[in-house]
């Protein structure tokens, strides 16, 4: 059988994945009654735990330290760094009544958290022998978005906020820790099979108080480009408003840099869209809250029913020490193939079919739910059959979304091939750039869309190339896309 199409997966993606949050009971969204806020599902936790238990480990191993900072910010730590506050005053929530009582001082609900995380280090850190410190927490934040929202892709509660902020003695050393984050980053989306295009965002779009920003982006079935990810250059801009200060080597006393950079909810809606297909997600296996689903098939005598009930405990007995999580259905009201459509829709990445012939023979069909691939093998291999799939479906999971992204990222020479691919087909287009902000706005609206930024390394292919707007010969490229 061949794999399932992609059509209504890229072009009705929105629809698709509405269909997938509620038909998986991912997550519930539209139905709780505050705009921009859903419920994950019992289905949906267990895939977002995966997730999250991965960026643990990952930051945990590379010196990150979890706190967990108040969710409330006084307005006054708030406001202290002009540009941060600037970038984020119209999407802050506040907190303004203590049951009937007026707050003497309004409390943000945190957008994010630079600002309360600056002013408690400006009381632990005193040496430069305390640096580097490397802190990560994972909790809710609140935005008040204008843009259209959308279920963990635009929300206003973001429920799975994974921000990393770091103090360091140099501004060199921050820069290093940029690339490192950006590594760390990096080995999160592969574990995930997440394709990404990393970019330099352009000064009029990085992070609100950030010396600079580097973004992971990845283009979203339907052509449109998400941020999955940012890391920000803070230099001192926080450190100074809120005294972080340290004893130098030479001992004289400084400001401290910083660092900060953060995932979402983002993260684990890519990881759902980018997999999928007609029949809905293909769940890598290392993160599938279930791996294996066995369905039984019914059989017609009484031996054989008690064959297959045999080698269905054999089967359990032998997942269980494998310590794979796998589910038996047992419905019986309900026919093989609705529980097939069901799983599918689910995204259990392997199914084993278990019926009277097998029974008799010993052995199993497994089939992979993203190729549809039947594999029958012995019974007692079944473990040693699983790791090898698993693998395979992970690997070929990761190249079959790079090898889609790859086709969506397009250079063209032009603003008239720009806008016509930007128009019929999204995705990414490349350009040669003279680096010029101005040009840069232009271009924005020439093509009516938005600039992702630059590569961190002056690309080759733009060499004796000139920027399409002015005509000047180019420094760098510039990539444009629609944005979500
Ligand atoms: C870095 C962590 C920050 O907030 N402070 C702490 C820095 N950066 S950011 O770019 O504003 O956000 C980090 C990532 O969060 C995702 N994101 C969102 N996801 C869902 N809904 C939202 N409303 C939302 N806003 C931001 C993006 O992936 C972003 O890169
Ligand atoms: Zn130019």
């Amino acid at each position: 059988m061949a794999a399932p199409s992609r059509e209504r997966w890229s072009k009705e993606f929105s629809r698709w994945f509405d269909w997938v949050l509620e038909e998986a009971e991912i997550y519930d969204y539209g139905r709780y009654p505050v705009k921009g806020m859903g419920v994950w599902r019992p289905y949906g936790f267990q895939i977002r735990r995966r997730v999250v238990d991965l960026i643990r480990s990952v930051l945990d191993a590379s010196g990150h330290e979890e706190v967990l900072f108040p969710l409330l910010i006084p307005e006054h730590l708030l406001r202290k760094e002009s540009e941060h506050v600037r970038g984020f005053e119209a999407e802050v929530y506040w907190v303004t009544h203590g049951g009937r009582e007026p707050l003497d001082v309004k409390l943000a609900l945190r957008p994010t958290s630079e600002t309360s995380i600056s002013y408690m280090e400006s009381f632990w850190i005193k040496s430069y022998r305390d640096l580097p410190r490397l802190f990560y927490q994972v909790v809710s934040i609140f935005r008040y978005e204008t843009k259209a929202t959308r279920p963990l892709i635009r929300l206003r509660e973001v429920t799975t906020f994974k921000e990393a902020h770091t103090v360091h003695d140099s501004f060199e050393d921050a820069d290093r820790q940029v690339e490192e984050a950006i590594g760390l980053y990096k080995r999160i989306f592969d574990e995930l099979g997440i394709p990404y295009v990393i970019s330099k965002r352009p000064e009029w779009d990085k992070f609100a108080g950030a010396v600079y920003t580097v973004a992971f982006d990845t283009v979203m079935p339907d052509g449109r480009v998400l941020q999955i990810g940012t890391v920000h250059h803070l230099g001192q801009n926080f450190t100074i408003p809120f005294e972080v200060r340290f004893q130098r080597r030479d001992e004289l006393i400084d400001y401290a840099w910083q660092t900060s950079y953060g995932l979402s909810d983002r993260v684990i809606a890519t990881l759902i869209a980018i997999h999928g297909d007609d029949r809905g997600p293909v769940l890598p296996p290392n993160v599938a809250p279930i791996q294996v689903v066995v369905i039984p098939i019914p059989a017609r005598s009484e031996e054989d029913t008690a064959r297959v009930e045999k080698a269905l405990n054999e089967l359990e007995e032998r997942l269980r020490e494998a310590g794979i999580r796998y589910r038996v259905d047992r419905r019986e009201d309900v026919r093989p193939g609705r529980k097939y459509y069901e799983w599918e829709a689910r995204g259990v990445p392997v199914r084993i079919e278990l019926g009277p012939r097998e029974a008799r023979e010993g052995s199993l069909v497994l089939v992979r739910r993203d190729t549809l691939e039947k594999r029958k093998v012995e019974a007692s291999r079944v473990q040693e059959e699983l790791e090898k799939l698993f693998e395979e479906i992970r690997s070929e999971l990761r190249n079959r979304a790079w090898k889609w992204l790859e086709t969506k990222v397009r250079r063209v020479e032009t603003v008239e091939e720009a806008r016509k691919i930007l128009e019929e087909e999204r995705g990414i287009v490349e350009l040669p750039w003279c680096g010029r902000q101005e040009c840069g706005l232009r271009l924005e609206e020439m093509v009516e869309a938005g600039v992702l930024g630059s590569p961190l390394e002056k690309p080759e292919w733009v060499k004796g190339r000139r920027c399409p707007v002015c005509g000047q010969p180019a420094v760098t490229s510039i990539r444009v896309a629609k944005k979500y």
